[in-house]
């Protein structure tokens, strides 16, 4: 018998971004690892008949919030860590946990990410997959002065130069604003070897950036490529209008959503994939799904939308959240899930 690649084990990871309304039904269908709540206010992580689900900040009361489903094939196991609410299925992994306000992050980040990272690989999860810092007042100062983006990067670089040994990849990520002080920490985890992570020729690696965007650059990489039984998901960073490390397109609404997409669509095509060893066709935009643009003025909602609306899928998920990008000149920040 051949060798079992890691990929025969995966068995389908897969997300909804559904009405909140409809989630608890949508969600009694599958095994559901998590659930991320987009809603008027946070809510302490909790598990909610079983399943791990993290309330944010992000909607405005108007509207029917949305939140984000995450399945799988495979029986779940739920419970709580400390603060933290958690799912496995033996092949992934579902963390969830908050940090309320605090006058300095960078000390408390790192606990709250060393105490996962340590979980996370103490339970046989060795490779991050996707994660999720969703951070309140993300452009204001703490209480030194120092913008708590910086602050909250400092700390999340520290927890990784520790556990560097265990994780010495960086995953996808996003790093977006939310409407209420503290910060909430969600991510994917799998077991081995399944994951490749990308980077944009398009963009300096964030993990280079130059001091002048902070202390200690962000760690994240801008894509992960999860492989599965079939093609394998490519999971997309928050992807910005960011060329080499300089925001572009200052003010210009219209233009950074266009150069935010461009960047996904050479991020995600098949040369990008090739380059870092992933077979296929690759991807285009159109193949986003499980789309999040977050957009820093309310103002811009409807434009960003027109664009969108274009260029993505008609039948896509999309949701649309009017939240603070992690740098004041940013105004839009997009994110999915290509199948
Ligand atoms: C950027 O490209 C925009 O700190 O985890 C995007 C994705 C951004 C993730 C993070 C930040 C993060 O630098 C900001």
């Amino acid at each position: 018998m051949s060798r079992q690649q890691p990929w025969d084990r995966a068995l389908g990871l897969r997300s909804n971004l559904v009405p909140s309304i409809a989630g608890l039904a949508d969600a009694a269908c599958g095994s559901v690892l998590g659930r991320i709540i987009f809603s008027d206010g946070p809510v302490e992580p909790t598990l909610v008949d079983g399943v791990p689900s993290l309330t944010t900040h992000m909607a405005n009361g108007n509207g029917t919030p949305v939140e984000e489903i995450w399945l799988t094939d495979r029986p779940v196991r739920s419970g709580t860590a400390g603060k933290a609410v958690f799912a496995e299925d033996g092949e992934h992994l579902f963390y969830a946990a908050r940090l309320g306000p605090q006058p300095v992050y960078r000390e408390r980040v790192r606990e709250l990410y060393e105490t996962a990272l340590r979980f996370t690989w103490e339970r046989g999860y060795t490779d991050l997959v996707r994660m999720w810092n969703l951070i309140g007042d993300i452009t204001s100062p703490n209480s030194e002065g120092v913008e708590i983006y910086r602050d909250f990067c400092v700390g999340r670089a520290e927890a990784f130069a520790t556990w560097e040994a265990q994780f010495p990849q960086l995953p996808a990520a996003t790093g977006i604003g939310t409407l209420s002080p503290g910060m909430e920490l969600c991510f994917l985890a799998t077991k081995q070897g399944r994951t490749v992570h990308l980077e944009n020729p398009r963009q300096t690696p964030a993990y280079k950036y130059p001091s002048r965007y902070g202390p200690i650059s962000p760690s994240f990489a801008r894509a992960t490529f999860l492989r599965g039984q079939r093609a394998g998901s490519l999971f997309v960073s928050g992807t910005a209008s960011i060329l080499g490390e300089d925001t572009v397109h200052v003010d210009d609404i219209e233009q950074q959503t266009l150069e935010a997409i461009r960047n996904i669509d050479v991020l995600a095509g098949s040369d990008n994939l090739s380059r870092h060893g992933v077979d296929g066709d690759g991807y285009t935009v159109r193949d986003l799904d499980q789309i999040k643009v977050y957009v820093r003025d309310a103002e811009h909602v409807s434009a960003v939308r027109d664009i969108c609306t274009q260029v993505f899928q008609a039948n896509s998920e999309i949701a649309y959240f009017n939240v603070n990008v992690c740098r004041p000149d940013l105004l839009v920040e997009i994110e999915g899930v290509c199948r």
